[in-house]
């Protein structure tokens, strides 16, 4: 079976090492591509930072560090109170030495020309991850965020990294851009990983700047909506709370409420237009199943706290097995149809 995932960081990765686990016990046959929202890249002190699809590569390749979510195990920050000592960088921003050595391979690669795409397919192959990771675009579109000024109305553009980590998303953001993203493509593979997949799942990750900024790559929504696999969206939202992350401040930027049902409205069916045919929400929000079905969703319910690999690999489990009622629920209506 051919597994498609729609991923962002830290909830992506660790649905991806449950899923990996799931798969290898059961069907070792399967196949996993993940393509990963690169808006939250940027460039600092001159080297090319993609957090999200570092934090996969390393979660799954257990060097992640699990308490932090992103980020090496083990690490130091020799270098990074350098950079603060002659006040270049961040310094809210920590580039541990480990994950310097990451940015450093990749940069030098990209200096020697080889796409995004490349640049992770090699830093991947150091270790044997049991998923291909794809970065959406190999175009550089980072999210910049729009944030009132709160003393002069004067509206202020800002790197979503800074509004995340400088300011914990605590701005009121007006607006998310996708800078340069009218001229971005899809980077190799990911339309096809979206055309013979047999189950697409978009991960726990953040609707509005990691799923949405997936989806707002230029052909990547149509491919979505036109693919033959069933569509299975995993909610990020548990009992109106953002499970990780400040999720809910992004949605309350553009105007969704925090909660599993919201969210699946703001996805939309495929049936009407949008994007999936079925969502996965806690046990805690089983009283919106019926709300969701009323949209065209499938809906279900089921334990969605990852607090280790047994409770990620339950929920790839039944994510998979939401995908496969729905798959044989599609064939049915068309087969009445
Ligand atoms: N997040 C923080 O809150 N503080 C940091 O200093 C920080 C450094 C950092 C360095 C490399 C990297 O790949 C990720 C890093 N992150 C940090 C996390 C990052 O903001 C998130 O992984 C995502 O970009 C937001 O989803």
């Amino acid at each position: 079976m051919k597994i498609t995932v729609l991923s962002g960081g830290v909830g992506g990765a660790r649905f991806l090492r449950g899923l990996r686990g799931h798969v290898r016990a059961t069907d070792p046959t399967s196949t996993i591509t993940a393509i990963v929202n690169t808006g939250d890249d940027m460039w600092l002190t001159g080297l090319r930072i993609a957090p999200d699809l570092d934090s996969i590569m390393y979660t799954l390749a257990g060097e992640n560090d699990e308490v932090r979510g992103w980020g090496r195990v083990g690490e130091s920050e020799r270098v990074s109170a350098e950079l603060r000592a002659y006040g270049v960088g961040w310094p809210w921003f920590t580039l541990g030495d480990l994950d310097i050595g990451t940015h450093l391979t990749r940069t030098s690669l990209l200096g020697e020309g080889m796409p995004l795409s490349a640049v992770t397919d090699r830093l991947a192959s150091r270790w044997d991850l049991g998923v291909r990771l794809l970065p959406a675009t190999d175009d550089e579109v980072e999210t910049h965020v729009v944030v009132e000024d709160g003393t002069s109305m004067q509206f202020q553009d800002m790197h979503f990294q800074e509004w995340w980590t400088k300011h914990r998303a605590a701005l009121p953001a007006r607006e998310f851009v996708q800078r340069g993203v009218a001229s971005a493509s899809p980077a190799p593979g990911v339309l096809d990983a979206l055309a013979t997949a047999d189950v697409i799942v978009l991960a726990p990750s953040n609707p509005v700047v990691s799923i949405g900024t997936v989806l707002g790559i230029p052909g990547i929504r149509d491919a979505l909506a036109a693919a033959s696999a069933p569509v299975v969206g995993i909610s990020p939202i548990i009992a109106g709370a953002a499970v990780r992350g400040m999720a809910d401040a992004c949605l309350t930027a553009i105007g969704v409420e925090t909660s599993a049902d919201a969210v699946a409205a703001h996805y939309g069916a495929r049936s009407s237009g949008g994007v999936i045919d079925a969502w996965l929400v806690d046990e805690s929000d089983a009283a919106l199943l019926p709300g969701i079905a009323a949209l065209g969703i499938r809906a279900a319910a089921a334990p969605l706290w990852m607090h280790d690999l047994p409770t990620s690999q339950q929920l790839a489990a039944d994510a998979l097995a939401l995908a496969a009622s729905t798959a044989s629920g599609n064939r049915r209506e068309t087969s009445r149809g």
